[in-house]
């Protein structure tokens, strides 16, 4: 697509509207940028873009008059491509693209593209953390948080770059075509954006939609979606399984993760010593890794360098500090039930557990039977905690209290735990509404630890 002078439309004034902005600009075209929300003020979003002079921005509605000029709608991740704003754009034949499209539009090198329910930022920095010990010229881009938009335009033949793609902004591309793609796992998410579970299965299997066979797909041997997808993904599987032997692929076994080929194993590392991350949730993840590492031909001495170094990713399962006897670990990432169900099961001693925040319209029971045992005490906060305490209740889990805040949540854990006990923030929500993302939740919990007294 020739972007030079195409009145482009974005959608959305945050990380990737402004990213997008900026490489419309470099590729000589002339973007419109446009937020729903009215109460943004355009001064301060003119601020944060690269070339505020060539974009004109518009908050809360958008003049017909421009809307009639448009030629290019660029969506924002969060925005879903349903909308009648959108879909007045359609019914016109205006192409509608999301931000990792317009990304990849540029993109002059190999893509390697990870999504999944969970896991998907660890294995993304794992897998960023190998491809730069071994190529010289690498880019970790996506929903991790640094818009593709924004290193794009810098790649080269040579260049390797790691995306997280998230089922957002799988609704949007078209030519996107990483050499290797992975999906972890699909669990119920999102439900109340993507509306049921087939339209997002079918986003999260949109991201190996142009590959071909000459290409590898990397997906999850215990996942019932991904077994079923491969036997119609384009691109040639790998799989992984942390349940059992596989004649081929990544397995993990007792303390071990072999690599199979032909029916033939090989031991390539031990769980406990040569990992510096917990719970299955993370042996998946290095197998991931270890997959796309091989897909990319990067020799096995440098991939388990890399992940014999590899500490966890903020906010996911992170272990904060030990205070009175009290072990502290951070998994505000842990923003569905199926990712909070990987942070109790890391757990090794009696939990006490922070639950609740924004409603996306998903079901505990699976969360709350995965308990077993090990949670003390359910401390609940946000829009979601008279849900999940009904659900609790319903499975015979009765050690709930609630909180009107973040902050009394965490007093009430403090006061709670006894010597020898953890305390986790695993909410199995998003945080909007009483933060802006799961990091600033993720951090403010980090302040409360480090605030309390070591005796
Ligand atoms: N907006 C509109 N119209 C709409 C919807 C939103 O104008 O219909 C505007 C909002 O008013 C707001 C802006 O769009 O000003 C926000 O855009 P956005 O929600 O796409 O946020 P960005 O800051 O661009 O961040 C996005 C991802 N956010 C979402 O997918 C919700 C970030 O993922 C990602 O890191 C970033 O792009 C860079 O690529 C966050 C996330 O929560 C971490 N992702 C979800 C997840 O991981 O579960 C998918």
């Amino acid at each position: 697509m020739d972007l030079r002078n195409k009145k482009a439309l974005i959608i959305g004034s945050g990380k990737s509207g402004i990213a997008a902005a900026g490489l419309l600009c470099r590729a000589g075209a002339r973007p419109v940028l446009f937020d729903g929300n009215e109460k943004l003020d355009i001064k301060e979003i003119e601020g944060r873009l690269d070339c505020p002079r060539q974009v004109k921005v518009y908050v809360g509605t958008l003049p017909d008059e421009v809307k009639k000029k448009i030629e290019l709608l660029v969506l924002s991740p969060g925005v879903p491509v349903d909308t009648p704003f959108v879909e007045d754009f359609k019914s016109r034949g205006i192409p509608v693209i999301g931000e990792i499209e317009l990304g990849y539009l540029l993109e002059q090198g190999r893509v390697i593209a990870i999504t999944g329910t969970n896991g998907k930022t660890t294995t993304t920095t794992l897998t960023g953390e190998i491809m730069k010990a071994y190529f010289s010229h690498v880019f970790v881009v996506g929903n991790i948080g640094n818009p593709y938009t924004l290193e794009a335009d810098k790649t080269g033949k040579d260049s390797v770059t790691v995306a997280e793609i998230s089922s957002f902004q799988l609704e949007t591309v078209d030519t996107f075509h990483p050499a290797v793609s992975a999906i972890l796992n699909i669990t119920p998410d999102h439900l109340n954006r993507h509306h049921t579970m087939a339209n997002y299965v079918a986003a999260k299997e949109a991201v190996a939609r142009r590959q071909t066979k000459e290409e590898v797909c990397v997906l999850n041997y215990e996942d019932a979606y991904l077994q079923d997808f491969a036997g119609r993904c384009p691109a040639r599987v790998i799989f992984f399984s942390s349940a059992r032997q596989l004649e081929d692929g990544y397995y993990a076994q007792g303390d071990f993760i072999y690599r199979a080929e032909g029916g033939k194993s090989e031991k390539i590392l031990n769980i406990h010593r040569d990992m510096n991350l917990v719970g299955r949730c993370n042996v998946e993840n290095v197998m991931a890794a270890l997959a796309i590492a091989e897909s990319m031909r990067v020799p096995m001495d440098v991939t388990l360098r890399v992940i014999k170094e590899f500490k966890a990713v903020e906010h996911r399962i992170e272990y904060v500090a030990k205070k009175r006897g009290v072990v502290y670990y951070n998994d505000s990432k842990g923003t569905n039930p199926d990712a909070a169900i990987q942070g109790i099961r890391a757990m090794s001693c009696p939990t006490v557990l922070i639950g609740g925040g924004y409603d996306k319209g998903s079901e505990y029971d699976e969360w709350i039977e995965a308990f077993d045992g090990k949670v003390k005490c359910l401390v609940l906060v946000g829009q979601t905690k008279e849900k999940i305490a009904e659900c609790a209740r319903k499975h015979g889990f009765t050690a709930i209290k609630t909180a009107e805040s973040f902050e009394e949540a965490f007093r009430i854990c403090t006061e709670t735990a006894e010597s020898g006990d953890a305390v986790l923030l695993s909410p199995a929500c998003a945080s909007w509404g009483m933060f802006s993302n799961y990091e600033e939740r993720g951090r403010i919990f980090k302040e409360l630890v480090n605030a309390l007294s070591e005796e």
